[in-house]
């Protein structure tokens, strides 16, 4: 049943927008090649890959699954994936195991949001991708097009999507939402539209034969080979000719009975692209004399003549002109023979693939020169094997898995490849609950996998160089069985060749989500896959019956398992915490748990959001906002109890993009700076990383993401004054230097630098003056690392105790820093985007160091006064981001909406009532759809798909993916003050709409917090920017 013959194998997948209908599509793959599993005539109203009753019973896919197909003398492992938002990290499984994709598009949707994003995930993957526009039909009986503004729409989506996709790669790609951000105009994307004229290649080209064209509902659909190959035979013209001239600006000119270019044509009234004329016309007459009252018989038997089609003529007869229309077109136009053709002709065999993908899938290892060279060359030998997709038995064996999934035990087949009995089986899990199996779905990339063997199943973070210190990351497994996957169904087999896709049996306790497998240690793990968002949507729950906790928790690790993208964390007041992608996948969930692996009654808590806090600061005045670093003034003084140490705080608000970047490259700073363990709640990495995973040092990929994040705000200040501009680069190459500490958690988005090696110091105390540790890891030092500051220019010698005191208290201040980082001033969230310097001041202790007594009290401070500078630091950042107008700053949904002209005035208020922002509204040409994007808080984003679908009656419908944090610009201590203020909005002794406020004092309620408290003593008197207009 596997092939073992490398070349007659594809692997591929189906990628697309929500509801473009890959499903349907799968249906008619596997009734034309399954070989039975499915009857032609419920192609498209079973959809067999859903097989989970909740796909069914929402009619959308969640999971992506695969089928082994044949086609010809070829295997072809089909692997449908969802296009639901929620569901995209299933998005990213199935990539990873295909070598091509299949990208479709409705043809009267035209390109949406998920397109963007599974098109990036294809070039990311570097998979080999064929277009497919699907939904013909609807041009023809919903639109009413006319064959040449039908083309015309084909012709435009074509441009878009070869817009996209050359947009990567020519690396010049920031996502439309980014752009967007940037500018702020919600103008971009209409290039995308225009025709440009690309000097590079276009990867979609109909007359090369990789877009197909396709009505998946009616089961059929071609490609231009297809017709030039009928034109050829029965003109008698070469085939190779017609493909060429079958697309774009070709004409036929009846006359001379030549093709010829648009020139040809000119004084030719009826002239049109032979695509129109001799592909779309004839589907339309077909399309349109079918639906006439009387069948249109007479066409329908000329293209059953002509075409010498096998219809039975009880189908014929059916009074259903619909019914008629499908069985003469599927056989006119088989759909799966015209994507399977396709899909043999332009997508690459794995060991083709292979070879191309390498750099993605193991990325060349730069390596120190000393390290064990036995380990280095063998690992290149597993590396080269995988490029060769080498499949003797004597390669070694390496498999990537790229998920977990549950299958009840029930289900498993209850015979092996040779009929045995597999009844005796134990469950791996040793838990005694074998209600449900874990299969790992896989894809051997080299050597022959087979059931009973024993590999090494290697972690993410496993590095074969560093021998025992990373024995947690690896681990020895026994596969206990292989399964060829049927949807639903699987097939034991005895051994897999590499090219194959496979479901693994055994590995439940050894992988958690995904892992890489090899018959050797000295292998590298693969490259981690990229994932389009994070989990977000969190919630807590607890047992109905407070019982029932032990069953929650079980149930809880079993969700962990089988569900590739949920988070189950527990939080800091003990809350067992759920995060999904969306309120679908939230849903489905909770289903599972309750029906499934808990089997429990549970409460779900409303959900909850997280903020970030920060402070005003002046986007348009980057100098003034470090001015507050260097002034003088603007500080926040404390004294620690024991009264030695003066600590002074400043903080000014870093800009916009060096936030972003830190944001984004958590991961790697993580791997820089090595401070993994400290980093437990990251829970928003907004946007992951625009880039992609190259073979560079990402010490410098980082360094330079970082120095063009100034760049940017340099430039835009240089456009009004150079010398400004100039004066704040120096400043910046200074403050380059000084990077003590990231936080929260060491690779947070905020810093914290070290104090001005020029101020000036009063002779009795002692600067701690810490030590620039991350701009060394960082390589920003340049050399200079010695001659950092001196300890001090104070005139008195002072005492060799004194620093070593000052020494050992610089973990103090950056403890206290990362506290106070994580968990702001206004309600405990953590900061966002803030620069701190911290200057404390250590004076000796004024004791008597003869007295015994207080010599005792000397030693007992030694162990509390880090603890109280500690404290103190911690005070004194938070207090001071009192004391520059704090902001709550929240996550963005960037939401895009589709609806029907007749909704638009309701979508509107449902937009509204949840304080989104529209930034463009666009009406599809030549359909009665509009699109409509915007940004929509994360906090009142609850329900809005409900809400949409009930103000509408379902004639809307929305999209969300997350965006970017953004700073409320409301005061949420805003008090009126003057006249002018106390008119507008009351003298604040009623409740004001302060939604910053209320933002506030819900989290700080959900926290136990103290509410009514005045967490301000002298709030800052302004008025927003909000507020003005
Ligand atoms: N008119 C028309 N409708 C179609 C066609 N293909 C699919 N549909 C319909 O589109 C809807 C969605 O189809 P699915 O195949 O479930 O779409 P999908 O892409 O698998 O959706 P998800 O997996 O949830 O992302 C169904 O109602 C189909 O009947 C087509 O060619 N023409
Ligand atoms: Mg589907």
């Amino acid at each position: 049943m596997v092939d073992s013959n490398v070349h007659n194998v594809r692997n591929i997948c189906i990628l697309a927008h929500v509801d473009h209908g890959k499903t349907t599509l799968a249906d008619h793959l596997i009734a034309g090649t399954g070989g039975g599993l499915l009857h032609p005539k419920m192609a498209g109203k079973l959809r067999f890959m859903d097989f989970l009753d909740e796909e069914q019973r929402r009619a959308i896919t969640m999971k992506s699954s695969s089928i082994a197909l044949k086609f010809r003398d070829c295997s072809i492992n089909l692997i449908d994936s969802p296009g639901h938002m929620d569901f995209c990290s299933e998005v990213s499984t199935a990539a990873r195991l295909s070598d091509g994709a299949l990208v479709l598009v409705d043809a009267v949707e035209g390109v949406h949001i998920q397109t963007h994003a599974v098109l990036r995930q294809a070039w990311i993957e570097k998979l080999t991708p064929c277009l497919v526009l699907n939904k013909l039909d609807r041009l023809i009986s919903e639109l009413e097009l006319t064959p040449m503004e039908a083309y015309t729409r084909l012709l435009r989506i074509v441009h878009e999507v070869n817009g996209i996709m050359s947009g990567y790669k020519s690396e010049k790609y920031l996502s439309d939402v980014d752009s967007m951000l940037a500018s702020q105009s919600g103008e971009v994307g209409d290039e995308n539209l225009e025709f440009v004229e690309d000097d590079e290649e276009d990867t979609f080209q109909p007359q090369k034969g990789n877009v197909a064209f396709v009505c998946a509902l009616d089961g059929w659909g071609f490609t231009i080979n297809e017709f030039s190959e009928f034109y050829a035979s029965k003109f008698g013209a070469s085939s190779s000719a017609l493909r060429k001239a079958l697309w774009g600006p070709r004409y036929f000119d009846p006359k001379s009975k030549m093709i010829v270019g648009k020139k040809g044509i000119e004084g030719l009234s009826k002239a049109r692209p032979m695509f129109v004329q001799f592909v779309l016309e004839p589907l339309w007459q077909v399309y349109q004399s079918a639906m006439k009252p009387d069948g249109g018989k007479g066409l329908l038997d000329k293209v059953i003549k002509s075409f010498n089609l096998n219809v039975p003529q009880r189908e014929l007869q059916n009074k259903d002109p619909k019914l008629v229309l499908q069985s003469v077109m599927s056989r006119w136009l088989p759909l799966s023979d015209s994507v399977m053709s396709m899909v043999v002709r332009c997508m690459p065999d794995p060991m083709a693939a292979q070879s191309f993908r390498i750099s993605r899938l193991l990325p060349k290892r730069l390596l120190q020169d000393e390290v064990d060279s036995v380990v280095v060359e063998e690992a290149e030998l597993v590396r080269k094997s995988v490029e060769l997709c080498d499949s003797t038995p004597e390669a070694p064996c390496v498999a990537f898995v790229s998920k977990m999934f549950a299958v009840p035990t029930k289900l498993l087949p209850r015979r092996g490849p040779n009929g045995e009995s597999l009844e005796n089986y134990v469950d791996e899990d040793g838990s005694g609950d074998s209600d449900e199996c874990f299969l790992a779905f896989a894809r051997i990339f080299s050597g022959v996998l087979c059931s009973g063997q024993k590999v090494f199943v290697l972690s993410a973070l496993y590095d074969p160089l560093k021998g025992d210190s990373v024995q947690k990351h690896v681990q020895e497994a026994e596969l206990q069985s292989l399964y060829l996957m049927m949807g639903q169904g699987l097939v034991p087999v005895t051994s897999v060749n590499a090219g194959n896709v496979v479901a693994i049996r055994g590995l439940g306790q050894h992988i958690l989500k995904s892992a890489t497998l090899s018959s050797t240690r000295n292998c590298w793990p693969f490259a981690s896959m990229a994932f389009q968002v994070a989990p977000t949507l969190r919630v807590a729950i607890e047992p109905s019956d407070p019982a029932d906790i032990g069953a929650l928790m079980k149930g809880l690790r079993l969700l962990n398992r089988a569900d590739p993208f949920v988070g189950v964390t527990v939080s800091s007041r003990g809350e067992h915490v759920l995060a999904a992608a969306g309120e679908v996948h939230l849903e489905r969930c909770i289903k599972d748990l309750k029906e499934r692996f808990a089997k429990v009654n549970i409460e779900v808590s409303p959900p909850l959001v997280s903020y970030r806090e920060s402070i005003e600061g002046d986007a348009s005045n980057p100098v003034d906002n470090l001015r507050t670093l260097t002034s003088s003034s603007d500080y926040f003084e404390k004294l620690t109890p024991n009264g030695r140490c003066v600590v002074r705080v400043q903080v000014t608000k870093l800009p916009a993009a060096v936030t972003k970047v830190l944001d984004e490259s958590t991961e790697t700073l993580a791997d820089i700076i090595g401070g993994k363990h400290g980093q437990t709640k990251v829970d928003l990495p907004l946007a992951q990383g625009t880039g992609v995973l190259l073979d560079e040092n990402p010490i410098e990929a980082f360094k330079k993401r970082l120095m063009d994040a100034l760049e940017i705000d340099i430039s835009m200040l240089s456009e009004n004054d150079k010398d400004r501009a100039e004066k704040y680069r120096i400043k910046w190459q200074k403050l380059l230097k000084r990077f003590w500490a990231f936080g929260p958690g060491q690779v947070g988005p905020n810093i914290l630098f070290t104090p001005d090696p020029k101020i000036e110091i009063d002779d009795s105390s002692f600067l701690i003056v810490g030590s620039p540790q991350v701009s060394e890891r960082l390589g920003l030092l340049d050399g200079c690392s010695e001659d950092h500051p001196p300890a001090s220019t104070s005139s008195e010698i002072i005492s060799e105790e004194l620093r070593l005191e000052a020494e050992t208290l610089q973990n103090s201040i950056v403890s206290g820093f990362q506290l106070a980082t994580s968990a702001g001033p206004l309600c405990d969230e953590p900061m966002w985007g803030l620069g701190f310097v911290v200057e404390a001041h250590i004076s000796p202790s004024t004791e008597q160091p003869d007295d015994p007594e207080s010599k005792h009290q000397n030693l007992e401070q030694h162990g509390i006064f880090p603890g109280q500078v500690m404290a103190t630091v911690k005070d004194a950042c938070r207090a001071v981001v009192l004391q520059n107008k704090p902001r709550i700053v929240e996550a963005m949904y960037f939401c895009e909406l589709n609806t029907r002209t007749e909704h638009l005035g309701r979508m509107y208020g449902v937009l509204n009532k949840r304080r989104a922002r529209v930034l463009k509204e666009e009406m599809q040409e030549g359909s009665p759809l509009f699109t409509v994007q915007a940004y929509v808080p994360v906090s009142e984003s609850f329900g809005f798909a409900d809400d949409l679908r009930r103000e509408t009656s379902g004639g809307a419908s929305a999209l969300l993916v997350l965006s970017h944090w953004e700073a409320l610009p409301e005061d949420p201590f805003f008090v009126p003050k003057t006249e002018e203020e106390i008119e507008e909005f009351g003298d604040g002794s009623s409740v004001l709409h302060n939604t910053a406020r209320k933002l506030i004092d819900s989290v700080r309620r959900r926290k136990g917090l103290p509410v009514e408290e005045k967490v301000v003593q002298h709030a800052n008197k302004q008025r927003t920017r909000a507020r003005k207009v």
